[in-house]
């Protein structure tokens, strides 16, 4: 049986991943930070095969101990300050865990090691984030950099140490430079679930309106249960390497309202959304488009959910959650 650990296991991606790598016959652990973490018990119920590790990306001793006891084959490094307004806010943080903790969790593994014939195998969540002011359209793995936010400058730097150590140590080290990938599980500060859930609260008359920022930023937007497939098939590969893993398509944030107010039944969104430069960032990223030429060749890679379907499964689920929570209040 295959042993797993997953950084970031409480978050979107990190729930994916867990469920998928169970699915796959692995034995699954998930790095938990700080005691009594509320979030423990909901990925305990999601998935209750998990195991959960204490742990932190700002402390190594911590991920020392982590990676010895659980002697893992691969290591899922899904873990990071992921909310790029609020690495404004707080860019040492973020550049803490967002970027010293990549390093921190390749320390863990270079110290700890596996075997000989049974090496750690590393993955790190890169971010199409690096990209930010963008150099050419669609972006590629050899696209350079230009980042536009304190965590997009620590994602550069995590994704250079995954680079360094591969080279410098041999490790089995891979990067998948990921673009946005939402689903029901997305966090509600995200702009996608931060819509499809005002949406659904609009139409159960629990909100009026949902307030934005910038509405004129595109986006790759595809789903996260195809994006872990792309990660795990990465650390099955007998070289390392980097990926971009991403659609290939692009909508604004207004596109992203047409089609999700549609869902519920609206054709003028214009009438519920307002602005408020609270929710703009001091730098944007204005267009990312991601080329995944080189993951379907090689890893043979490709998204299955399309872009409506996404915003529509996310509709969904928001409408079922809210009318639940709804009956519970009454
Ligand atoms: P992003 O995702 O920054 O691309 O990073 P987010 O959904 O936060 O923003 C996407 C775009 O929408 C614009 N926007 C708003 N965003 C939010 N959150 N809230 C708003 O009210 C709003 N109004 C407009 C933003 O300005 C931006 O242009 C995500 C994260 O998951 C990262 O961790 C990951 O690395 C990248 O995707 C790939």
């Amino acid at each position: 049986m295959k042993r797993a650990l997953i950084t970031g296991i409480t978050g979107q991606d990190g729930r994916h991943m867990s469920e998928f790598l169970t699915g796959k016959g692995y034995q699954v652990f998930g790095l938990v930070r700080g005691q009594a973490n509320p979030k423990a018990k909901l990925v305990l119920d999601e998935n209750p095969a998990l195991e959960l590790v204490e742990g932190d990306l700002r402390d190594l001793s911590s991920l020392i101990a982590a990676v010895e006891q659980v002697q893992p084959d691969e290591v899922y490094n899904l873990g990071a300050m992921s909310f790029v307004a609020l690495s404004f806010r707080q860019p040492e943080l973020t550049a803490d865990i967002t970027g010293l903790g990549v390093l921190r969790m390749l320390e863990a593994i270079r110290i700890v090691g596996g075997t000989e014939h049974n090496p750690v195998r590393f993955y790190q969540a890169s971010s199409s984030e690096m990209f930010g002011k963008v150099r050419e359209t669609p972006q590629h793995e050899g696209t350079a950099f230009h980042p536009r936010s304190p965590y997009g400058v620590a994602k550069v730097f995590g994704h250079h140490m995954t680079i360094n150590y591969r080279e410098s140590y041999n490790l089995h080290a891979s990067s998948g430079i990921c673009f946005n990938h939402e689903g029901p599980r997305r966090g509600l500060e995200f702009v996608t679930r931060k819509i499809t859930n005002g949406i659904a609260r609009i139409k159960l008359g629990l909100q009026d309106s949902i307030t934005l920022g910038n509405l004129d930023a595109a986006r790759d937007w595809g789903f996260a249960g195809d994006f872990v497939e792309a990660m795990w098939s990465m650390l099955q590969q007998d070289e390392p390497d980097d990926f971009v893993i991403a659609t290939g398509e692009t909508h604004t944030v207004k596109e992203l309202l047409d089609v999700a107010f549609q869902c519920a039944g609206y054709d003028d969104w214009e009438r519920f959304v307002r602005q408020d430069p609270r929710f703009e960032r001091p730098a944007d990223v204005e267009l990312l488009m991601g080329d995944a030429s080189k993951a379907n060749a090689k890893l043979g890679w490709k998204p299955k959910v399309a872009f409506d379907e996404l915003v529509s499964m996310m509709y969904e689920s928001d409408l079922i959650e809210e009318t639940k929570k709804a009956e519970l209040e009454r």
